[in-house]
């Protein structure tokens, strides 16, 4: 899978791109991520890309010209143009579900803007895909970048150690409810025992004890995340019961 991303501070992404997974994942060839300085594309002499708003107004706007010749550029670089995402908290909001759709496609453009946004013109030519990443403003798309990135990626076969161990996440499709809690050695650290099923070799207990917990930790901290064949006890046959 190819990544793109344009943005006015390049300097953001190197030291995130090391990271141990996605260094993998890129050293073994099954994700491509090309950083791309949208100033390159600015006429100014001093690489300016953004001016002040008509109306008037506090802040700054990205400009229409260097930010839509910046795409139209990248895009003929790949064998196929690519999904173009703009980061912008005006956009949907990112979610597991919105995260394996982006995942489905081999190339994306991600477009990460500062200041106080895009002149409307470039969502106007580029209709890009509109992303936030949640409820909170930050000062550029950048971070919110590596996220889509970051989630995104473990979708691509391969990046993981063994290919299911994403299907089991909370709020992927094969699994909706918050992770249980895990543990590991020692078996009593302080007086603080791991629970005994854990250590019991039943498998059918620990697989129950399991989802009862992720459905009561669901229920207490994010009951709007359930519906009723979630009950650990609902009769149905889906995956999340048989493990
Ligand atoms: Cl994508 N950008 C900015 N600037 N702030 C955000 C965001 C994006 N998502 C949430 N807040």
């Amino acid at each position: 899978m190819r990544f793109d991303i344009l943005t006015l501070f390049p300097g953001m992404f190197p030291g995130y791109l090391g990271q141990s997974l996605l260094d993998k994942a890129l050293r073994r060839g099954l994700v491509e991520i090309h950083i791309h300085d949208i100033r390159r594309w600015s006429k100014d002499k001093h690489w300016k890309v953004d001016d002040r708003p008509f109306g008037g107004g506090p802040g700054m706007v990205m400009r229409v010209e260097p930010v839509v010749e910046s795409v139209e550029a990248v895009q003929p670089q790949g064998d196929r143009p690519g999904r173009v995402v703009l980061l912008t908290p005006q956009g949907r909001r990112l979610t597991q579900r919105v995260v394996e759709e982006l995942a489905a496609e081999p190339r994306l453009i991600l477009l990460c803007g500062r200041y106080e946004g895009f002149d409307q013109r470039v969502i106007d030519i580029l209709q890009p895909d509109e992303v936030s990443i949640g409820d909170y403003v930050l000062n550029g798309g950048e971070v919110a970048a590596m996220v889509v990135v970051d989630a995104v990626i473990r979708l691509v076969p391969g990046v993981l150690g063994h290919d299911d161990s994403n299907v089991d996440d909370s709020f992927s499709t094969g699994n909706r409810l918050l992770e249980c809690a895990q543990y590991t050695r020692p078996r009593e650290f302080r007086g603080w025992r791991v629970p005994e099923v854990l250590l019991s070799g039943n498998h059918g207990d620990i697989a129950r004890w399991r989802q009862q917990q992720s459905y009561e930790k669901t229920k207490q901290r994010r009951a709007d995340l359930l519906d009723e064949s979630d009950r650990p006890d609902a009769d149905d046959t889906s995956r999340k019961d048989e493990t």
